[in-house]
């Protein structure tokens, strides 16, 4: 009744409509700067997503349009609609599309996360320690030190940090990494980041955590391992024993493999 749709053009439309938003998405540098092996990665993630989503969008809103605009009821016209059973070919398409879409999504994300994650052969382990509202550092490979509200990590080495919530649950979060990973309160949780810029930046608590979350900040330092020596020989607290005591008693979790032991 209607005749055929005009695929070539619409085609053409979504083409452009995609291309041009994604000019416009992808020149926002949405996350800032990158300081870890991890950054690149997790923002080239982001922007394929962006694309696609600029895709979908432009599918949508040019099938919008034309449909607005090819059948739009003429002035007086009261009648029906014409009745339509369905249409099982435009069923299976708008089911097995969006499914590859989220496959995809889902295959890449994996791929990307299981390459962040990869243990590196000498990594460092830092205990995490949040409590409302302060972040606190142990060094276990260092004689237990005990760093209160400043970080250092040395440059070009992979850290594995062990986070033990105090009481509630908190966020590790420092954006120039992009890796952000929950402090849950009877589990160990652990975050892997090889930082590979020289630079102070900040840890921010990204789990509302109380009346004081906003104020849970830490200060960051990555800086040459000569430097970074010598910082922690100059730390003389131990970690005290309360934190301690949440280190050996959390649940090891994460990211040990299902297998590797229950609760
Ligand atoms: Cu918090």
């Amino acid at each position: 009744m209607y005749g055929r749709l005009p695929i070539v053009k619409m085609l053409a439309a979504i083409v452009a409509l995609t291309a041009a938003i994604s000019a416009v998405m992808l020149s926002i540098n949405w996350d800032g700067q990158e300081a870890s092996t991890a950054a690149s990665k997790i923002d080239d993630l982001l922007n394929v997503m962006i694309v696609i989503s600029s895709f979908v969008f432009s599918l949508v809103v040019v099938a919008l349009f034309y449909a607005l605009w090819k059948f739009k009821a003429k002035p007086g016209d009261e009648s029906d609609g014409e009745p339509i059973h369905g249409n099982t070919r435009l069923e299976i398409a708008w089911t097995l599309i969006p499914t590859i879409i989220v496959l995809f999504g889902g295959g890449y994300s994996w791929k990307v996360l299981d390459e962040i994650e990869k243990p590196a052969k000498n990594p460092l382990t830092v205990d995490v320690f949040s409590q409302q509202y302060a972040w606190s550092f142990g060094y276990p490979g260092k004689g237990n030190v005990w760093s209160q509200g400043e970080l250092h990590v040395p440059v070009n080495r992979q850290i594995q940090f062990k986070m033990h919530a105090q009481d509630v649950i908190h966020s590790f979060w420092v954006p120039e990494w992009r890796i952000k990973k929950d402090n849950v309160p009877g589990i160990t949780t652990t975050a892997i980041v090889t930082p590979d810029k020289v630079g102070t930046y900040q840890l921010v608590c990204t789990e509302l955590c109380g009346f004081g979350h906003a104020t849970m900040r830490a200060k960051v330092v990555v800086e040459p391992p000569g430097q970074f020596q010598k910082w922690v020989a100059g730390l003389k607290e131990k970690v005290p024993q309360p934190l301690a005591e949440s280190v050996v008693q959390d649940t090891e979790t994460n990211p040990a493999p299902l297998s590797a032991g229950g609760a």
